[in-house]
């Protein structure tokens, strides 16, 4: 028989968390024991897996003895801390935060792009930031067959990316405001964002750029394994519940041939092309909500640079901006029997 493996969820109860035990379930992901662990808030609640009420208990420094894959999705700090245990604990961690995504030592793994670096692990491996997830896979598609020279990207990201609180606000607020009620100090966010954009996701850097717009900076050239690209960033929150998108410029080495763009980008695994503007066809969030690949649209020649063209990239932030991708990273290391 083949193995089974007894997997633990840091962050069970959070929009990440539960989607993982979604996905692991859905993708038949071989698990002996699912272990969800949350902070001592959740403790003794239940999530369902596979028919079953599973427990949730809080995570310690403990936790992990037994464990083969803990998957984290509860924050930086928490991965700071308890990563380590869990490593100790002889287990294969996939962190979802962004505390070790630019450590050399650490793998940053999107599997359809460099699966290939999942064999220098030392027990830590990376999930990109979903805003990069969604990006590198039609960039790769260019990237096999042109150099690129730069990538101007602005984000449409949805509230979902900061949490189950976020989107609470984002729900509440907005109804407030329908109902003719104020809607109350935002908690979450620094501005209103019912009915509004917010420019601001995580904070912000000397450099004038949010950590959010740095991270597609470093993480894309990691993940694509080419400090050369210049890439540039506005991250920006939206009224959206699920789903993030971007709306991105990408400079090659030689001059563009749209044909020939979307044809690689069509073939390229894990995206799938939705670009017919004659019949309306193009993604949106709702559209790519509860699918897996990234939805590229909008193709076109940048006319102001012949070198240049234009896309619209839509996914499923919690899927292959997270937890997803998460998954596939435990398939990939099963697949390369690195597990
Ligand atoms: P969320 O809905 O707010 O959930 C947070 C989760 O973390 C909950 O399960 C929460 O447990 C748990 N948690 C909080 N403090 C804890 C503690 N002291 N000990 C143990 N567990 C604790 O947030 P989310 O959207 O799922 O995101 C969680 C984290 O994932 C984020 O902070 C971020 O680092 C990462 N993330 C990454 C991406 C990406 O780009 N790949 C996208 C989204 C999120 P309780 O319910 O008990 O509080
Ligand atoms: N602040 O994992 O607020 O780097 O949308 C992902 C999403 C951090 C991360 C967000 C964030 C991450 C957000």
């Amino acid at each position: 028989m083949s193995k089974e493996y007894v997997v633990a969820v840091v962050g069970a109860t959070g929009v990440v968390g539960r989607e993982m035990i979604g996905v692991l379930e859905e993708r038949l992901f071989p698990v002996k024991q699912l272990l969800p662990l949350a902070s001592e808030r959740s403790a003794g609640l239940r999530v369902e897996f596979r028919g079953h009420q599973v427990l949730v208990t809080e995570l310690k420094e403990n936790s992990f003895k037994g464990v083969d894959i803990a998957l984290f999705s509860a924050g930086a700090d928490i991965s700071k801390t308890f990563a380590p245990h869990a490593v100790r604990a002889g287990a294969v961690v996939i962190d979802n935060t962004s505390q070790f995504r630019m450590d050399a030592e650490v793998p940053l793994v999107i599997p359809e792009v460099n699966a290939h670096v999942l064999k220098k692990h030392k027990g830590i491996i990376a999930n990109p930031n979903c805003s990069t997830a969604q990006l590198v896979l039609p960039l790769k598609a260019v990237l096999d067959h042109a150099r690129i020279k730069r990538v101007v990207i602005s984000t449409y990201q949805s509230t979902s990316g900061a949490g189950k609180e976020a989107m609470d606000e984002l729900r509440n607020h907005a109804a407030a405001l329908l109902n003719g009620v104020p809607a109350g100090r935002p908690q979450k966010f620094t501005k209103e964002i019912a009915f509004n954009l917010i420019p601001h996701i995580d904070v912000f850097q000397d450099n004038g750029y949010t950590k959010e717009e740095m991270k597609m900076v470093n993480e894309t050239r990691k993940i694509l394994g080419d400090d050369s690209i210049r890439v540039t960033a506005t991250a920006v929150r939206v009224p959206v519940f699920i789903g993030h998108s971007e709306a991105v410029n990408v400079e090659i080495d030689r001059p563009v041939d749209i044909a020939e763009i979307k044809a690689w980008i069509a073939a390229f695994p894990g995206v799938e092309l939705m670009d017919d503007p004659m019949h309306n066809v193009y993604p949106t969030p709702q559209s790519a909500s509860g699918k897996d690949p990234a939805f590229v649209g909008r193709i076109r020649k940048d006319v102001s640079c012949e070198r240049a063209f234009d896309m619209w990239v839509v996914a499923d932030n919690l899927r292959k901006g997270a937890a997803l991708n998460s998954i596939q990273i435990a398939e990939a290391l099963v697949a390369q029997k690195l597990i």
